[in-house]
Protein backbone atom coordinates (compact mmCIF):
# COMPACT_ATOMS: atom_id res chain seq x y z
CA UNK A 1 0.00 0.00 0.00
CA UNK A 2 1.05 4.08 -0.68
CA UNK A 3 2.09 5.66 2.48
CA UNK A 4 -0.17 7.23 5.11
CA UNK A 5 0.48 10.81 6.42
CA UNK A 6 -1.45 11.52 9.39
CA UNK A 7 -3.70 14.66 8.99
CA UNK A 8 -6.26 16.58 11.22
CA UNK A 9 -8.73 14.13 10.61
CA UNK A 10 -6.27 10.99 11.96
CA UNK A 11 -6.53 9.68 15.66
CA UNK A 12 -4.11 7.03 16.85
CA UNK A 13 -6.26 4.66 19.21
CA UNK A 14 -3.81 3.19 21.92
CA UNK A 15 -5.07 0.06 23.06
CA UNK A 16 -4.72 -0.83 27.06
CA UNK A 17 -0.63 -0.92 26.92
CA UNK A 18 -0.98 -1.66 30.22
CA UNK A 19 1.68 -3.25 32.79
CA UNK A 20 -0.35 -6.40 33.75
CA UNK A 21 -1.24 -6.82 29.99
CA UNK A 22 3.21 -7.06 29.25
CA UNK A 23 5.21 -10.06 30.47
CA UNK A 24 5.47 -10.66 34.32
CA UNK A 25 1.47 -8.95 34.48
CA UNK A 26 -1.08 -10.47 35.62
CA UNK A 27 -2.60 -11.29 32.16
CA UNK A 28 0.07 -10.65 30.41
CA UNK A 29 0.73 -10.98 26.50
CA UNK A 30 3.68 -13.42 25.40
CA UNK A 31 6.07 -10.10 24.19
CA UNK A 32 3.62 -7.26 25.26
CA UNK A 33 6.50 -4.85 25.76
CA UNK A 34 7.85 -4.89 22.31
CA UNK A 35 5.03 -2.55 21.14
CA UNK A 36 6.02 -0.02 23.42
CA UNK A 37 8.95 1.53 21.29
CA UNK A 38 6.80 1.48 17.31
CA UNK A 39 3.50 2.77 19.40
CA UNK A 40 6.28 5.66 20.93
CA UNK A 41 7.13 6.34 17.24
CA UNK A 42 3.43 6.02 16.29
CA UNK A 43 2.75 9.23 18.54
CA UNK A 44 5.64 11.53 17.66
CA UNK A 45 4.07 11.15 14.34
CA UNK A 46 0.65 11.50 14.91
CA UNK A 47 -1.01 14.92 16.19
CA UNK A 48 -4.04 13.19 17.94
CA UNK A 49 -3.78 10.52 20.16
CA UNK A 50 -6.15 8.51 22.09
CA UNK A 51 -5.52 6.05 24.97
CA UNK A 52 -7.77 3.04 26.55
CA UNK A 53 -7.11 2.30 29.93
CA UNK A 54 -8.93 -1.32 31.15
CA UNK A 55 -9.85 -0.12 34.76
CA UNK A 56 -11.97 -2.62 36.64
CA UNK A 57 -13.00 -2.61 40.56
CA UNK A 58 -12.07 -5.55 42.82
CA UNK A 59 -14.02 -8.18 41.76
CA UNK A 60 -14.99 -7.54 38.91
CA UNK A 61 -17.50 -10.11 37.09
CA UNK A 62 -14.96 -11.19 34.59
CA UNK A 63 -12.65 -12.19 37.05
CA UNK A 64 -12.48 -15.92 37.52
CA UNK A 65 -11.98 -15.26 41.23
CA UNK A 66 -15.70 -13.98 41.15
CA UNK A 67 -17.20 -17.30 40.29
CA UNK A 68 -16.22 -19.81 43.10
CA UNK A 69 -15.06 -22.89 41.52
CA UNK A 70 -14.20 -21.21 37.95
CA UNK A 71 -10.69 -21.16 36.39
CA UNK A 72 -9.04 -18.34 34.45
CA UNK A 73 -9.55 -18.41 30.56
CA UNK A 74 -12.87 -20.42 30.96
CA UNK A 75 -15.61 -19.46 29.71
CA UNK A 76 -19.45 -18.55 31.32
CA UNK A 77 -22.73 -17.26 30.14
CA UNK A 78 -23.98 -13.78 31.05
CA UNK A 79 -27.11 -12.18 30.63
CA UNK A 80 -25.14 -9.84 27.81
CA UNK A 81 -23.86 -13.39 26.06
CA UNK A 82 -20.61 -15.46 26.56
CA UNK A 83 -17.83 -14.12 28.65
CA UNK A 84 -13.97 -15.24 28.96
CA UNK A 85 -12.86 -15.17 32.25
CA UNK A 86 -9.62 -13.45 33.47
CA UNK A 87 -7.10 -13.37 36.53
CA UNK A 88 -7.47 -10.48 38.35
CA UNK A 89 -5.73 -7.62 36.15
CA UNK A 90 -6.05 -3.85 36.06
CA UNK A 91 -7.61 -3.14 39.51
CA UNK A 92 -8.14 0.60 39.39
CA UNK A 93 -5.86 2.71 40.77
CA UNK A 94 -2.86 -0.03 40.67
CA UNK A 95 0.42 -0.60 39.33
CA UNK A 96 -0.69 -3.28 36.91
CA UNK A 97 -3.42 -0.99 35.65
CA UNK A 98 -0.38 1.75 35.06
CA UNK A 99 0.46 2.36 31.76
CA UNK A 100 4.05 0.83 30.71
CA UNK A 101 6.44 3.04 31.94
CA UNK A 102 8.02 3.20 28.39
CA UNK A 103 5.42 4.57 26.59
CA UNK A 104 4.39 8.09 25.72
CA UNK A 105 1.38 8.42 27.38
CA UNK A 106 1.68 12.43 28.18
CA UNK A 107 0.91 13.46 24.57
CA UNK A 108 -3.05 11.66 24.72
CA UNK A 109 -5.77 14.05 24.72
CA UNK A 110 -7.67 11.98 25.82
CA UNK A 111 -7.75 8.84 27.37
CA UNK A 112 -11.03 6.36 27.82
CA UNK A 113 -11.11 4.09 31.14
CA UNK A 114 -13.38 0.79 30.21
CA UNK A 115 -14.62 -1.66 32.03
CA UNK A 116 -15.39 -0.03 35.26
CA UNK A 117 -18.65 -1.62 36.07
CA UNK A 118 -19.01 -4.38 37.72
CA UNK A 119 -21.51 -6.65 36.12
CA UNK A 120 -19.69 -6.04 32.75
CA UNK A 121 -16.64 -6.40 31.20
CA UNK A 122 -15.87 -3.76 28.11
CA UNK A 123 -12.96 -5.44 25.36
CA UNK A 124 -14.21 -2.55 22.62
CA UNK A 125 -12.95 1.12 23.18
CA UNK A 126 -16.73 1.70 21.83
CA UNK A 127 -19.73 -0.53 23.96
CA UNK A 128 -19.21 -2.76 26.71
CA UNK A 129 -19.34 -6.55 25.89
CA UNK A 130 -23.48 -6.17 25.70
CA UNK A 131 -22.58 -4.13 22.56
CA UNK A 132 -25.17 -1.58 23.36
CA UNK A 133 -23.54 0.48 26.37
CA UNK A 134 -21.76 3.31 24.74
CA UNK A 135 -18.13 4.52 26.09
CA UNK A 136 -19.19 7.85 24.93
CA UNK A 137 -15.96 7.31 22.56
CA UNK A 138 -18.05 7.54 18.99
CA UNK A 139 -19.71 10.88 20.28
CA UNK A 140 -16.17 12.42 21.34
CA UNK A 141 -14.50 11.23 18.10
CA UNK A 142 -17.37 12.72 16.15
CA UNK A 143 -17.89 15.77 18.06
CA UNK A 144 -14.07 16.84 17.40
CA UNK A 145 -14.30 15.59 13.49
CA UNK A 146 -12.04 12.83 13.53
CA UNK A 147 -12.79 10.43 10.61
CA UNK A 148 -10.04 7.62 10.48
CA UNK A 149 -8.70 5.76 13.44
CA UNK A 150 -5.65 3.88 13.91
CA UNK A 151 -5.50 1.50 16.29
CA UNK A 152 -2.26 -0.06 18.09
CA UNK A 153 -1.90 -2.26 21.39
CA UNK A 154 -2.99 -5.11 23.45
CA UNK A 155 -4.72 -7.11 23.11
CA UNK A 156 -4.90 -7.69 19.58
CA UNK A 157 -7.44 -10.58 19.44
CA UNK A 158 -9.25 -8.99 22.49
CA UNK A 159 -9.33 -5.48 23.06
CA UNK A 160 -7.84 -4.54 19.98
CA UNK A 161 -9.80 -6.56 17.83
CA UNK A 162 -12.91 -5.46 19.19
CA UNK A 163 -12.46 -1.48 19.29
CA UNK A 164 -11.37 -1.83 15.52
CA UNK A 165 -14.70 -3.82 14.64
CA UNK A 166 -16.58 -1.07 16.57
CA UNK A 167 -14.72 1.82 14.95
CA UNK A 168 -15.50 0.56 11.64
CA UNK A 169 -19.18 0.15 11.91
CA UNK A 170 -19.51 3.01 13.54
CA UNK A 171 -17.88 3.95 10.04
CA UNK A 172 -14.66 5.86 10.68
CA UNK A 173 -12.48 4.05 8.67
CA UNK A 174 -10.87 2.28 10.54
CA UNK A 175 -6.76 0.50 10.08
CA UNK A 176 -4.93 -2.08 12.38
CA UNK A 177 -1.17 -1.36 12.79
CA UNK A 178 0.30 -4.78 12.57
CA UNK A 179 3.67 -4.64 13.92
CA UNK A 180 2.28 -2.05 16.76
CA UNK A 181 0.22 -5.19 18.89
CA UNK A 182 0.25 -8.61 20.44
CA UNK A 183 -2.15 -11.07 20.65
CA UNK A 184 -2.85 -13.77 23.58
CA UNK A 185 -3.58 -15.99 21.04
CA UNK A 186 -5.88 -18.79 22.69
CA UNK A 187 -6.52 -21.85 20.08
CA UNK A 188 -5.79 -19.58 17.35
CA UNK A 189 -7.60 -16.62 18.14
CA UNK A 190 -5.48 -14.35 16.06
CA UNK A 191 -5.65 -15.42 12.91
CA UNK A 192 -9.55 -15.55 13.74
CA UNK A 193 -9.39 -12.01 14.51
CA UNK A 194 -7.22 -11.01 11.25
CA UNK A 195 -10.15 -12.81 9.27
CA UNK A 196 -12.74 -10.94 10.95
CA UNK A 197 -10.50 -7.71 10.66
CA UNK A 198 -10.49 -8.13 6.86
CA UNK A 199 -13.52 -9.55 6.32
CA UNK A 200 -14.84 -6.25 7.91
CA UNK A 201 -13.03 -4.03 5.44
CA UNK A 202 -10.49 -2.71 8.10
CA UNK A 203 -7.04 -1.81 7.00
CA UNK A 204 -4.41 -4.41 8.49
CA UNK A 205 -1.02 -2.43 7.59
CA UNK A 206 2.36 -1.53 8.51
CA UNK A 207 4.18 1.07 11.37
CA UNK A 208 6.19 1.71 8.28
CA UNK A 209 3.30 2.03 5.82
CA UNK A 210 3.13 5.19 8.33
CA UNK A 211 5.11 8.80 7.32
C1 LIG B 1 -8.21 -7.32 27.62
C2 LIG B 1 -8.95 -9.32 28.44
C3 LIG B 1 -9.48 -8.70 29.54
C4 LIG B 1 -7.48 -6.59 26.54
C5 LIG B 1 -8.75 -6.66 28.71
O1 LIG B 1 -7.01 -5.46 26.77
O2 LIG B 1 -7.36 -7.15 25.43
N1 LIG B 1 -8.32 -8.64 27.48
N2 LIG B 1 -9.37 -7.36 29.67
ZN1 LIG C 1 -9.98 -6.47 31.48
Amino acid sequence: MSTIKPEQRDVLLVIDVQNDFCPGGALEVPRGHEVVPVINELISLFDHVILTQDWHPRGHSSFASSHPGKQPFSEISMDYGPQTLWPDHCIQGSTGAAFHDGLFWAKAEMVIRKGFRSGIDSYSAFFENDKTTPTGLTGYLRERGFTRVFCAGLAFDYCVRYSAEDAQRQRFETYVIEDAYRAIDMQGSAAVTRDSLSGLGIGLISSMDIR
